[in-house]
């Protein structure tokens, strides 16, 4: 399998539950290496613009507000298949149908405040990261 990137994003309910780096830990076992990395508080329009592709759904309005509800932190990961990696550590959109001992299972309660984001596809990893990070933030290791 080849080496990817991916963009996770620890968000508001595990920053405010100092999962941080119970979080970090977890993709560094796993083999994942974080090749940026940064705290950010998100706007309305940079957080709405973020999950775009969502705009016409229901929960739309709550996600935004939960976005920018406290600080987030934005990474990359890189490693062999990272994006299929990541979504596997993190488990199930809703928490309570995730695995047992993934992230959202072992951090989270809620659809709504579920921990983690992580790419779903190439073309999403794409996208997400040159939305957060410029070449020369990105550090290849
Ligand atoms: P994410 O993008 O945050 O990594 O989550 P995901 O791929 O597992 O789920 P996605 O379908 O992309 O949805 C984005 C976020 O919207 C909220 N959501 N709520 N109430 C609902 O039915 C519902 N569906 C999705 C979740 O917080 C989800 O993480
Ligand atoms: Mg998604």
């Amino acid at each position: 399998m080849a080496t990817e990137r991916t963009l996770s994003i620890i968000k508001p309910d595990a920053v405010a539950k100092n999962a941080i780096g119970d979080i970090i830990a977890r993709f560094e076992k796993a083999g994942l290496k974080v090749v940026a990395a940064k705290m950010v508080q998100l706007s309305e329009e940079k957080a709405g613009g973020f999950y775009a592709e969502h705009k016409e759904r229901p929960f739309f309005k709550d996600l935004v507000g939960f976005m920018t509800s406290g600080p987030v932190v934005v990474q990359v990961l890189e490693g062999e298949g990272a994006i299929a990696k990541n979504r596997d550590l993190m488990g199930a959109t809703n928490p309570k149908e995730a695995a047992p001992g993934t992230i959202r299972a072992d951090f989270a309660e809620t659809i709504d405040a579920n921990a983690v984001h992580g790419s779903d596809s190439p073309e999403s990893a794409e996208r997400e990261i040159s939305y957060f990070f410029g070449n020369d933030e990105i550090c290849p290791r």
